[in-house]
């Protein structure tokens, strides 16, 4: 980045508050969830002035409640290839492979976000990107139909390809580019409340699937929620109705813990719009009005992440609780879906030295400035002498088996499906025209470079 480019720290937070107010005006449900999340917020840091003082140092206070996620959902290779690109340009990068095709949803997915920790402090916003599989569908005239009308669509302005080339070959964007740039990138995101296909063919793309039917009738891929962060989830879903909107049946992800573990979400429920269909230029079909329900807002909660033992332990248990259990989308097994996941759950270990002994999470360590003896010894023992300390690392990706549960809730009832489990992450990668990082090497590399750092403090302190 040149000095006279604008940081691309500094373009991913004029984006994130863009799409925020754009997505504000147009689903004022969002609004009120907003509200909701900094009134529960602010009533828990009252209660908590330990953990406010922690959030200020960490400089997170002030940003708590902004937005933390959002999500996508892509026609064509094409609209991926360029929606990297897109991304790029505000410092944010494909994270992790998601395949939803086990959950009943013909998608495969990453997560475009910072890389590093001190990037995700400035402004942690990303981007849940999924791409329609189309190839798992099993009507193959449908499957034309469909790619047909993809092949066709636009959905990048002009001015904003422009701009990304432009920042590709200068290696950055001017301070007013940048803002150029942002005004153009919304525009993709935006909700068409004119559908671009006929009536008669969005009914047949969502007898297929809802999703397809959300990803192939518009103009292109409209923010589908929002996600700020919470600081005490169960609450918020709570209180959804008090405030007149209606939530998802469970909060998805690991059981309310002392220690929370990776991510906890939930939702409400997208609402009905309605959507203005052309008339068929072929078979004297007529412009009617008819509706589509795809946008909805969701909250976030985070916890430490999980090392690959500590993932499949996670893995384990949930699968065994949705054995015992699966939850309905009208909420009337709820209460005995939570008790079972907290039941089963009573096997992952829920203190942050067991978590840390058993290798389950990752730690960022630092010396605390007490003199220590001999820095060359074991992590316990430094811990236990108190000259080492270790604080857990938090989860900034996203998990397959809740994305779905947030996928099916938002597609109404009934809209889930069988597809047969098939993961294809080389395909997805040629794709996006670049490989996805990886998720669990990040976190190590944190942990391993916080803990060399800390062995190099300690050793300064020896008299
Ligand atoms: C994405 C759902 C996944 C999450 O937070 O796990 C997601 C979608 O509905 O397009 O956003
Ligand atoms: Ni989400």
């Amino acid at each position: 980045m040149a000095p006279e480019h604008a940081n691309p720290h500094q373009i991913r937070a004029l984006f994130s508050r863009a799409m925020s107010a754009m997505y504000r005006e147009e689903v004022p449900a969002y609004g009120t969830l907003m509200e909701l999340v900094r009134d529960v917020n602010s009533e828990v840091l009252s209660g908590a002035p330990e953990e406010r003082a922690r959030l200020e140092e960490l400089g997170e206070l002030e940003r708590i409640d902004e937005e933390r996620h959002g999500a996508i959902r892509l026609g064509t290779p094409r609209e991926l290839f360029t929606m990297r690109r897109l991304f790029a340009v505000m410092g944010m990068h494909p994270v992790g492979y998601y395949d939803l095709s086990v959950a009943g949803v013909p998608v495969h997915s990453t997560a475009f976000r910072p890389l590093e920790e001190a990037a995700l402090r400035r402004n942690p916003f990303r981007v849940f990107t999924s791409l329609l599989r189309l190839d798992l569908l099993d009507d193959a005239e449908l499957r034309a139909a469909a790619a047909e009308v993809l092949d066709t669509r636009e959905i990048y302005t002009t001015g904003c390809l422009e701009l990304i080339d432009k920042a590709e070959a200068d290696g950055g964007l001017s301070e007013a580019d940048a803002e150029r740039f942002v005004a153009e990138a919304v525009e993709t995101f935006r909700w068409h409340a004119e559908a671009n296909v006929p009536h008669a063919l969005y009914q047949r793309l969502h007898d297929a699937h809802r999703l397809v039917a959300d990803v192939v009738a518009f103009k292109g891929p409209h923010i589908n929620h929002l996600t700020p962060r919470t600081l005490d989830i169960d609450r918020v879903q709570e209180m959804m109705p008090e405030r007149g909107i209606a939530p998802k049946a469970v909060v998805e992800g690991p059981p309310t813990r002392t220690v929370p573990i990776l991510l906890r979400q939930t939702s409400f429920k997208a609402l009905d719009e309605p959507v203005s269909f052309p008339p068929s230029a072929t078979n004297g079909e007529t412009a009617i009005t008819g509706r589509h329900t795809a946008r909805f807002g969701e909250i976030e909660q985070r916890g430490i992440a999980l090392t690959p033992a500590g993932q499949g332990l996670y893995d384990r248990l949930l699968a065994e609780t949705r054995s015992r259990i699966t939850p309905a989308a009208d909420g009337s097994n709820a209460d005995a879906y939570r008790a079972t996941l907290a039941e089963v759950f009573t096997a992952f270990p829920d203190d942050l030295a067991t978590l840390r002994k058993d290798g389950l999470g990752y730690f960022r360590y630092s010396a605390t400035g007490k003199p220590c003896n001999d820095p060359s010894r074991g992590v316990d023992a430094l811990i236990a002498e108190g000259c080492l300390r270790a604080d857990p690392i938090i989860y900034e990706d996203f998990l397959p088996v809740s994305a779905a549960g947030i996928f099916q809730s938002n597609l109404g009832d009934g809209a889930a499906q069988a597809f047969v489990a098939n993961p294809n992450r080389a395909r997805f990668e040629e794709d996006l025209g670049a490989p996805v990082h990886d998720l669990f090497h990040r976190y190590a590399e944190t942990e391993a470079r916080s803990l060399a750092e800390s062995r190099v403090a300690l050793s300064r302190t020896l008299q």
